[in-house]
């Protein structure tokens, strides 16, 4: 299963445009609210120097970048978890999503209706939040009103399940994103099992307009807010990466110049704030020399669990990581002049995989 992140936002805050951008999926985009009816769910391929650099040493038949999963959802508005427009049945489709992304708008544009009359990014936060803490509640009330019986029969676990259950059931009732509630690992692995919309981890997206500039006060006040809550923004212009996407790289980067004044991707800074959001880290492999690959996991994860995305066979055999550092063999310019230094190294199962790891896994069959 690869790691997802759900693109949450008001309607026309140019969500599907941004999906589009980051997939190219091609979803559809409209000047009117609620375009996106059904969820549109694609693949983000992970820019990486560092796999660049592997396959050019190794001169592989494929090289395959790690991927992240976008879903695009039908837009939210004010009552959605009551079944106001078609917020409530889509919120579902982000129960299982890694984390959140919320997309806002900062573009003016007036013939695209903004379902709020006016450019208000902080104000269209409060509302998304306010939605995903109600559609949240309405979960945590069902799960309280079921455990009640049995935590009055006695049940310590149950009990204890409970006393959590209704903490946040107050928060919620506060206002207060399940996120924000200081909630231990235990708390969220004890809540695991009803899959809170409010508890993910959020990016913050400015879309901004194409005529933006540094002091653009909408972007300014998302970036602000984020400061102010621990949290990570980015401003990306959705609309003209969309139409970035659709050119070969080497054309879009003057484009982007041109327009944008900016040389680094703005879809690439989504990309590296979701992956930091997520605490993720990278590792590659060679196999054999014919295909250099990406594989992305969490941060702590151990070897024969790494060896296990790869396949499931290498993980039940796995036996031995033959593991480099990156700079390593990026200064050694290849596997030969590694050995020679003694710069290969032989890991067992108790290994803690780290970013930008280039190994190769023995396993028995
Ligand atoms: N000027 C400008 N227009 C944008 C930008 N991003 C999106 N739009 C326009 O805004 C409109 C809505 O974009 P969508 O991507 O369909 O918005 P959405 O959030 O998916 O909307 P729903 O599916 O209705 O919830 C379209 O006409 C887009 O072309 C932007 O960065 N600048
Ligand atoms: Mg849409």
């Amino acid at each position: 299963m690869p790691l997802s992140l759900g693109l949450v936002g008001l309607p026309n805050a140019g969500k599907s445009t941004l999906f589009n951008a980051l997939t190219n999926a091609g979803a559809a985009v409209a000047a009117y609210p609620f375009t996106t009816i059904d969820q549109n769910v694609g693949m983000a391929m992970v820019p990486d120097a560092r796999l660049d650099r592997v396959a050019a040493i190794v001169q592989p038949e494929r090289v395959i970048p790690t991927a992240i999963e976008f879903i695009d959802i039908a837009g939210l508005v004010e009552g959605a978890s009551h079944g106001e427009g078609l917020g409530n049945q889509f919120l579902g489709h982000i129960r299982n999503v890694d984390a959140v992304a919320m997309v806002l708008r900062c573009f003016a544009n007036p013939d695209v209706t903004h379902v709020y009359g006016d450019v208000d990014p902080v104000r269209d936060i409060a509302v998304l939040d306010t939605e995903l803490c109600l559609a949240d509640l309405t979960v945590v009330e069902r799960r309280v009103e079921k455990l009640k019986p049995q935590a009055r029969a006695g049940e310590k676990a149950i009990q204890s399940e409970l006393r959590l259950l209704e903490r946040v059931q107050a928060g919620l009732d506060a206002g207060t994103p399940a996120r924000w509630q200081g909630l231990s690992p235990d708390d969220a692995s004890q809540l695991g099992a009803i899959s809170l919309v409010s508890d993910k981890p959020v990016l913050y997206v400015a879309n901004v307009g194409e005529d933006t500039s540094p002091g653009d006060p909408a972007a300014v006040a998302v970036e602000n807010y984020a400061r102010e809550h621990g949290a990570v923004a980015v401003r990306v212009c959705a609309q003209v990466e969309m139409e970035l996407a659709e050119l070969d790289p080497d054309e879009a980067a003057e484009y982007r110049a041109d327009l944008l004044g900016e040389h680094e991707g703005g879809l690439a800074r989504v990309i590296a704030a979701s992956y930091r959001l997520l605490d993720l880290v990278t590792f590659l492999t060679t196999t054999g020399g014919k295909e250099c690959r990406a594989w992305t996991i969490r941060r702590g994860t151990k070897a024969p669990q790494a060896a296990g995305k790869v396949h499931t066979d290498m993980e039940r055999g796995f036996i031995r990581a033959e593991v480099v550092a990156f700079p390593d063999l990026d200064a050694a310019g290849g596997f030969a002049a590694l050995r020679e230094r003694g710069l290969l190294r032989l890991e067992g199962k108790d290994y803690v995989v780290q970013d930008g790891d280039v190994i190769h896994f023995r396993f028995a069959t």
